[in-house]
């Protein structure tokens, strides 16, 4: 059997004030394509499906033609809600839906929604959880034991499989493996948690003895742990962040016993670009004119009417900033592991982020006698 695993579509998604629904159409397009190409027997979509808990009517229309086009196809989709989704909403028509082979799992109910697809090996087992918070779960599952995003996902998934039995969990969470958190892209609403290293995740070993795990919630395409645990990633650049990051679907190979993710470029409809350079070096040299731009001027003295002459060229301009010294192209964000971290440690890159510059020795001071006064 093959799966393609997409998550975090975001219909609806708007950014630096462009509707991206168009980009967000010829995505889906390419997806209905690949399906056709590479004989797709499932889509798998990990949550965050949509943007808000109320879409705007063209990405409810949007959903709608992509849903109905797989089908027609006689492909089966199989969705999570995620934290950006309306549980309640997604749920709608969800019961006829699955007359058709579209299997929504919007609210938690205690379980997570077992659908079981056939292929020449026999069963699959797939379990749909949607997006979950440990209260949520405390509440559905009053006597399970629950202090934290891991033992709320142990007691959300339930036991696991048996040996011999296949079964592919979708999932839309924060999930780590070794106490190391997932690179961010950026836009994702957790990254800045992320980053200054207050989030939790459940452990990618709640996943063992699955064949694949089709996870979503982080924007950056990456493995958990293994190469059978992983988050697609969004399909199209959904912050400046995330300037010409390649994204990618999975296309997942099921076999007798086991599976192997292959990814597929994703090619969006404009790419996203950070430009940096004098005004005039930046609108004489206009290639591709129809990307969204980011442009950063390195001109010594702002220019009143440098949006203007940006958008004159690229018409696609999101956002305009001066460096006047030449600005480097910040650094894809790396997986940091925080917990490896002294206090200094955290405490420093926490300051770092929030002041734009690391401490001073005498600041360094003063934080720690303020942490021996604090007895920490
Ligand atoms: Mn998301």
């Amino acid at each position: 059997m093959k799966l393609l695993h997409l998550a975090d579509l975001h219909l609806g998604r708007r950014l630096a004030g462009f509707d991206l629904l168009e980009d967000q159409r010829h995505i889906l397009e390419q997806a209905v394509d690949l399906c056709a190409a590479r004989g797709v027997d499932a889509v798998v979509l990990a949550g965050d499906i949509y943007d808000t808990a109320l879409p705007p009517a063209g990405a409810v229309t949007l959903l709608d033609w992509f849903l109905t086009e797989l089908s027609r196809r006689g492909v089966a989709v199989l969705a999570v809600a995620g934290n950006h989704d309306s549980a309640e909403r997604l749920d709608y028509a969800a019961g006829l839906l699955q007359e058709q082979r579209v299997f929504l799992a919007g609210q938690f109910t205690g379980a997570p929604r077992r659908v079981t697809l056939e292929d020449g090996y026999g069963p699959v087992e797939f379990d749909l959880l949607p997006f979950v918070r440990p209260a949520a779960v405390r509440h559905v599952l009053p006597d399970a034991k629950i202090t934290d995003e891991d033992t709320a996902l142990a007691a959300a998934l339930g036991p696991a499989p048996r040996p011999g039995v296949r079964r592919v969990v979708v999932a839309h969470q924060m999930v780590v493996a070794g106490g190391v958190l997932p690179g961010c892209a950026g836009s994702e609403s957790c990254a800045a948690d992320v980053n200054v290293g207050t989030v939790q995740g459940a452990d990618a070993a709640r996943f063992d003895g699955c064949c694949y795990a089709a996870l979503g919630h982080i924007h950056r395409p990456q493995r958990v742990g293994r190469d059978t645990v992983r988050y697609a990633g969004s399909p199209l650049c959904y912050s400046l962040d995330e300037c010409g990051a390649e994204k990618s679907a999975v296309l997942v190979h099921l076999s007798a016993c086991g599976a192997e993710p292959e990814l597929v470029p994703l090619h969006p409809r404009r790419a996203m670009r950070h430009l940096t350079g004098p005004l005039s070096e930046l609108v004489a040299a206009a290639e591709h004119p129809d990307d969204y731009i980011w442009a950063t001027l390195t001109d010594p003295v702002p220019r009143p009417d440098a949006m203007a002459a940006l958008r004159a060229v690229y018409p696609n301009t999101m956002k305009l900033n001066y460096a006047p010294g030449g600005a480097a192209a910040p650094d894809a964000p790396q997986p940091v592991n925080l917990r490896g971290m002294s206090f200094e440690e955290l405490f420093g890159r926490f300051f770092e982020k929030m002041q734009g510059r690391p401490m001073t020795e005498a600041e360094a001071a003063a934080l720690a006698a303020l942490r021996e006064e604090a007895e920490l």
